[in-house]
Order: C-alpha cells, then sequence, then structure tokens
C-alpha cells in the first residue's frame, strides 16, 4: 500500500474493500487519502441480491464515517456494477450521497445507522430495549466480545445453574455478541485477532451448553455429513448444527473447514450418508456449494444422498438455484430439515 502510495500516480481507480477484499475502505482512506484520490469504495458484492438487506444498510451507514471528511474520494460500485444488482440498492446509494454526502463529512455524524454501530442487535418485537432479562446476558456477551475463553465458561454454567434455558443464552448472549463483533469487523473497527478471540470464546461457551441443547435424542435416526466447503474457514454455525444432530440420535461424520469437492465426493462414496451438509460463511464461497452438487450428479452419487445447505449469506432460493434438496436457516431448522430429507428418501428438489 506504502509503494502504490508513493508512487506518484493521482489516481486509485476501483477501490475494493472488505468484505470482498481483505482490507476495509477505513483503512484505504486513512492510508491513501492525503496522496491519491480513491475512486470507487462500494464492493459490487453489496448490491448483489445475496447479499441481505441488513448488511447493505449496514455496509452504506458505515461508508461516510470511513470515509470522513470525504476530500479526495469518488464514491463508486468497484469495479463495476453487476449485471444481477438489485436496482432500487442503486437508487438507494444514489440517495444517500445526494443527502449525506456532502463535505466536509464529520465522521459519524450524518449516520442514521446508529443501530448498525450499536453493541448489540436490536430486541425482538414488542420487546423494550430495557426488557426484564436483557442484562442477564450482559456478563456473556462482554466475555465473547473480549474474548474471555475461561471466565465465560464459568459465567455460562452460572446461567444454566439458575434455569436459564440453553437456547436462549446462546441466542440473546452468545450469537447476539458475535453477531455485533461481525458488524464492527466490517465496519473495520475490530481486526482478525480480535474477531479469533470472540470466536475462540464462543467456541468454549457452546462446549458448557452442548449437552443443554441437543438433549432427548434417539439413536440411529440416519446418517449425515457435514462440512464447510473449499476456501472458508468458518465453523462455528455448522458446528453448533453438528452438535444438534448428534444430539437427536444421528450419526454424523464431520468433515471439517476447507473442503474440496473431491472429498466431499469421496467421503459421499465411502459414508453413503442419507444428507449431505454443505455449510458457506463467506459470499466469495457459496457458489463453491453449487459446484459440489454438480460434482455430486456427475458421479451418480445422490442416489438417495440429499443435499442441505446452511451459512448466514445464503437463502431459500439461492438452495433453489443450485440444485440443493434444503436450506436450514439455523441449527434448530436443520434438525427438522434433516429429518423432513431422510424421510422423503428419494429425488424430489426444494
Ligand atoms: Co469471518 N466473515 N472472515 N471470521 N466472520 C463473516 C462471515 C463476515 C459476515 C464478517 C463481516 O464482514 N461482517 C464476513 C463475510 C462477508 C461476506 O462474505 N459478504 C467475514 C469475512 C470477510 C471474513 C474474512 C474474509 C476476513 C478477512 O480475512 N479479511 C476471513 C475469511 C477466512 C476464510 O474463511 N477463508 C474471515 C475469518 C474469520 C475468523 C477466522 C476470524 C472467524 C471464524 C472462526 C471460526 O468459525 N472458527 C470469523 C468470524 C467469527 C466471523 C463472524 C464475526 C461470526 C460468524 C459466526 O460464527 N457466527 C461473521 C459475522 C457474522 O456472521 N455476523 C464473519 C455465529 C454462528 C452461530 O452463526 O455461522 O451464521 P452462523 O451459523 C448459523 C446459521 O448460518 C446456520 O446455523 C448456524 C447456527 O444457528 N448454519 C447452517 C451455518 N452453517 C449451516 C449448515 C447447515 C445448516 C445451517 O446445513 C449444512
Amino acid at each position: 500500500m506504502d509503494l502504490i502510495r508513493d508512487s506518484g500516480m493521482h489516481i486509485a481507480e476501483s477501490i475494493c474493500p472488505a468484505p470482498m477484499t481483505r482490507i476495509t475502505l477505513a483503512e484505504y482512506y486513512r492510508r491513501w487519502s492525503g496522496h491519491l484520490t480513491l475512486c470507487g469504495g462500494i464492493p459490487s458484492t453489496i448490491v448483489l441480491p445475496e447479499t441481505s438487506e441488513a448488511d447493505f444498510e449496514a455496509y452504506m451507514d458505515e461508508l461516510f464515517k470511513a470515509v470522513a471528511p470525504g476530500k479526495r474520494m469518488v464514491v463508486g460500485i468497484a469495479d463495476q456494477v453487476p449485471p444481477n444488482a438489485v436496482f432500487s440498492r442503486l437508487q438507494r446509494i444514489g440517495e444517500r450521497v445526494a443527502r449525506e454526502g456532502r463535505l466536509p463529512l464529520a465522521a459519524g455524524a450524518f449516520r442514521p445507522g446508529a443501530a448498525a454501530a450499536a453493541p448489540l442487535p436490536s430486541p425482538a418485537a414488542g420487546e423494550s430495549a430495557q426488557a426484564p432479562g436483557d442484562d442477564t446476558f450482559a456478563q456473556i456477551r462482554q466475555d465473547v466480545t473480549k474474548g474471555k475463553h475461561l471466565d465465560i465458561k464459568v459465567h455460562v454454567q452460572a446461567l444454566l445453574d439458575r434455569g436459564v434455558k440453553a437456547e436462549a443464552i446462546l441466542d440473546r448472549g452468545l450469537i447476539a455478541a458475535i453477531s455485533a463483533v461481525g458488524k464492527r469487523m466490517a465496519s473495520g473497527e475490530a481486526f482478525i485477532p480480535e474477531v479469533l478471540l470472540a470466536a475462540r470464546a464462543m467456541t468454549s461457551a457452546v462446549a458448557v451448553l452442548e449437552p443443554h441443547l441437543a438433549a432427548g435424542g434417539e439413536a440411529n435416526r440416519g446418517k449425515v455429513l457435514i462440512g464447510t466447503v473449499k476456501g472458508d474457514m468458518h465453523d462455528i454455525g455448522k458446528n453448533l448444527v453438528v452438535t444438534m444432530l448428534r444430539g437427536v440420535g444421528f450419526d454424523v461424520r464431520d468433515l471439517g473447514v476447507d473442503v474440496s469437492r473431491e472429498k466431499f465426493c469421496q467421503a459421499v462414496a465411502e459414508f453413503n450418508p442419507d444428507v449431505l451438509g454443505l455449510s458457506a460463511l463467506l459470499t466469495t464461497t457459496m457458489m463453491e456449494m453449487g459446484e459440489v452438487i454438480r460434482c455430486l450428479d456427475e458421479r451418480k452419487l445422490r442416489g438417495h444422498c440429499k443435499v442441505m445447505v446452511g451459512g448466514a449469506p445464503l437463502s431459500q432460493d439461492f438452495a433453489r438455484r443450485i440444485g440443493a434438496d434444503g436450506f436450514a436457516p439455523d441449527a434448530v431448522e436443520s434438525v427438522a430439515l434433516v429429518k423432513a430429507l431422510v424421510a422423503a428418501g428419494a429425488s424430489s428438489r426444494v
């Protein structure tokens, strides 16, 4: 970055920041803007239907803060507007630049998305921000945020001992906190080491919750093979799915993360599962799921093996488009879906 800054060039065109690449917009602006005029700054994935409305809005909320005071910045979509962009988002980008883009930008001054930067997501409908019980989870949310992987075990156990439900600890404590960390990561306020520490704390807390989340199983329900696709190292959500499925009696073989098509196909041939589960957390790796399915089809390995997909950027529609047999938005739903897929047996698609 320093070589480009010092090169004598005047313009850096098609700046494509995180989440599509590794460098945040705030970082580009901080390091280059006194020397180069920056063009771009909005990754093209942000306007694709695969990116949720919430993530699109959160990105736009952070944009003006990231490039304040805004000199030598020409906002645009890098490196081009993709053909399948959601048109209304292009309109909203224009509207927001017109409304909020007056120079000099004061970092944070025009941000309607204060909620996106808040430490916790909004409470559920019908629940006030100060609803009774919200404080109950404050300590473990803080443990995740600060990466306290030892303290969190004690705190989670204390909540369980008080009779607080494991599902509530997971949803309102752990997932709420890791989601907030993710938002800070997207806006350049949190960096990989911090996220790794948060992920480690979350993993050690889930280990304490596991026996409580997955109680009451019956043996021999069927066989499930599961893994995170090639190029993707995220496994916290996938591991929760594994815990829930094992808990209700499925025989689960977990191939881990960064699993190649070849490895999935070999394992399907050997293990002969009723269901193959594919997980992906990145918009850049979700397309790999379709390739795995194509590979299975080519090798005629989908006889009675159904394919379930899951992961935050996915949707039912995406699952249908890549030829999966089902999509589960979370670990609880994945249990119901696997039961249905095993029961359905043969070849019906979503
Ligand atoms: Co990553 N990361 N990350 N990260 N990370 C995200 C996903 C991101 C949204 C953060 C952000 O920018 N806001 C972003 C993706 C953006 C995009 O693609 N559009 C992102 C990025 C960009 C990256 C890197 C590229 C960062 C970089 O290097 N610049 C890098 C990629 C590395 C790689 O994979 N090649 C990276 C790295 C990492 C860490 C290693 C630091 C760490 C992962 C640690 C680990 O998993 N062991 C990490 C983390 C922790 C996150 C966030 C903060 C949290 C993910 C998580 O665990 N959520 C995440 C932001 C976010 O999600 N808010 C983020 C909690 C978990 C319970 O939920 O995984 O959604 P989830 O699982 C749910 C459902 O999705 C579903 O059930 C689960 C439980 O209910 N589900 C399934 C999941 N899999 C399923 C499979 C099924 C069924 C349901 O059937 C098979």
